[in-house]
């Protein structure tokens, strides 16, 4: 009796190959290569992938809940953590784990925490670095939840922020107070497209001992890493660039160091908000294509926000990578690319812009952004609706804001989409 791929396997080790094997391929988790030293769009593709049994291209979903412990004292050297092997999914699972892998090495951190969705990330950071009495400083001009758990959650449990213009260094090291914790950046950010010097950032929080925290949803790993610039923790709303294709929630957050990634990690496990395998394999998917999609993104963008630019029904127009932009050489120098959000204003105000949204038929009037199709939508009455008129002002996202998320359609028919929406507004 033989047993593949032994055919003349002498009966007596039978045993001792399915035992080998069974270590091997099914509770071992092994990386398919080591891709540290690669190119990132090979990390893209091959960074997170492990070894499986029958030698799958991709991950596998691991639809499981839980996961069989070999005895009793596995199970017990799983808790304390003297073994690796996986014990319930809220906690680790093998595909989210390989979707982590990936995004520490695109960002270049000790290790990723995948979470349900990008405010998930978010609030595990908030509950992981913020206590009663602590103050947190933020960039005023982010996405609208991202303040709004501080200023009408947190703050419940005595937790104090600020949101200010965080490009204005002088004004961020006078906002810093003795309880200050955190200095919470979005740049570009969400909606006004305004940028914030990550180098600088870093460098008042490390002077006043804060924890630097980036939002680098709307740039990508592939066109800006925070961490290299002096960020402590990056996190991104994964439902954007990083998957892509507009069928998936989900965020992740990555740290530069282990005693970050522990708090977050251990705030993300008792607050439950884990990704689910079947989202993890779908983000896998999207983001082998991310290069390839973040440049058709911000090739078309940069046409658009030229023809933006010249058509007389357009007020004012904001995208990092137009030499008009007040922040072009920042984005230069911290960007390896100018991304895909636009945002810009109708001559005739809010009016004319909801004439503009009305008319599209290319664009999807939708919030949401970062994938292959062109979105368009209204801030002030839409993502940032919740955020007080006083700050949209103080923030500058205007009633006559427009934001245009360019997807990858060609580029012909999305001008002429535009074109004749404006006509009508
Ligand atoms: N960070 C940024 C920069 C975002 O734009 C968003 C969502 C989040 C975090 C939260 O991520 P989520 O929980 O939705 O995965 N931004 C949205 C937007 O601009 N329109 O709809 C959602």
């Amino acid at each position: 009796m033989g047993i593949f791929p032994f055919p003349a396997l002498p009966r007596f080790l039978i045993p001792v190959v399915l035992m080998v094997r069974h270590r091997f391929f099914f509770t071992k988790y092994r990386k398919r290569m080591n891709t540290k030293n690669m190119g990132f769009d090979t990390k893209l593709i091959h960074s997170g992938a492990f070894e499986d049994q029958f030698g799958s291209a991709t991950v596998p979903i691991y639809q499981s809940s839980t996961f069989k412990f070999k005895d009793a004292q596995h199970g017990a050297d799983c808790f304390s953590g003297a073994s690796d092997g996986f014990i319930y999914t809220r906690i680790a699972n093998p595909t989210i784990k390989a979707f982590e892998d990936s995004m520490a090495e695109l960002e270049n951190g000790y290790k990723g925490i995948a979470t349900s969705s990008g405010m998930a990330a978010i609030t595990s950071i908030y509950m992981a670095l913020l206590g009663a009495g602590a103050h947190i400083v933020g960039t005023a001009s982010v996405y609208g939840p991202a303040r709004g758990v501080l200023e009408k959650d947190f703050s419940r449990f005595g937790v104090e922020a600020d949101f200010i213009n965080t490009a204005d260094i002088d004004l961020i090291k006078a906002t810093i107070k003795p309880n200050t914790k955190v200095l919470y950046v979005e740049t570009p950010a969400n909606p006004t497209m305004e940028l914030s010097d990550l180098a600088a950032c870093a460098a008042v929080a490390r002077e006043y001992n804060l924890v630097l925290v980036v939002d680098n949803t709307f740039a990508t790993p592939y066109l800006q890493n925070p961490l290299d610039l002096g960020a402590d923790v990056v996190l991104h709303s994964v439902t954007k660039y990083i998957n892509g294709h507009a069928d998936i929630v989900g965020g992740v957050v990555v740290t530069k160091e282990k005693e970050l990634y522990d708090k977050i990690r251990h705030c993300m496990v008792y607050m439950g908000c884990n990704m689910d395998p079947h989202q993890a394999y779908m983000i896998i998917r999207g983001l082998k294509t991310m290069a390839l999609r973040v440049e058709r993104n911000q090739e078309n963008a940069m046409k658009v926000a030229q023809f933006l630019e010249k058509h007389p029904k357009i007020a004012w127009i904001k995208y990092p990578g137009l030499e008009s932009f007040p922040q072009y050489e920042l984005a230069k120098k911290q960007m390896t690319g100018f991304g895909s959000m636009i945002s810009f204003g109708v001559a005739g105000g809010l009016e004319s812009g909801r004439a503009l949204m009305n008319n599209v038929h290319l664009a999807l009037l939708a919030v949401s952004l970062g994938g292959v199709e062109t979105l368009i939508q209204h801030p002030a009455s839409m993502t940032h609706a919740a955020v007080s008129r006083e700050d949209k002002e103080k923030a500058g996202i205007t009633d006559d804001l427009v934001r245009l998320s360019v997807g990858i359609e060609n580029i012909e028919d999305i001008i002429n989409d535009l074109a004749q929406a404006l006509e009508k507004s």
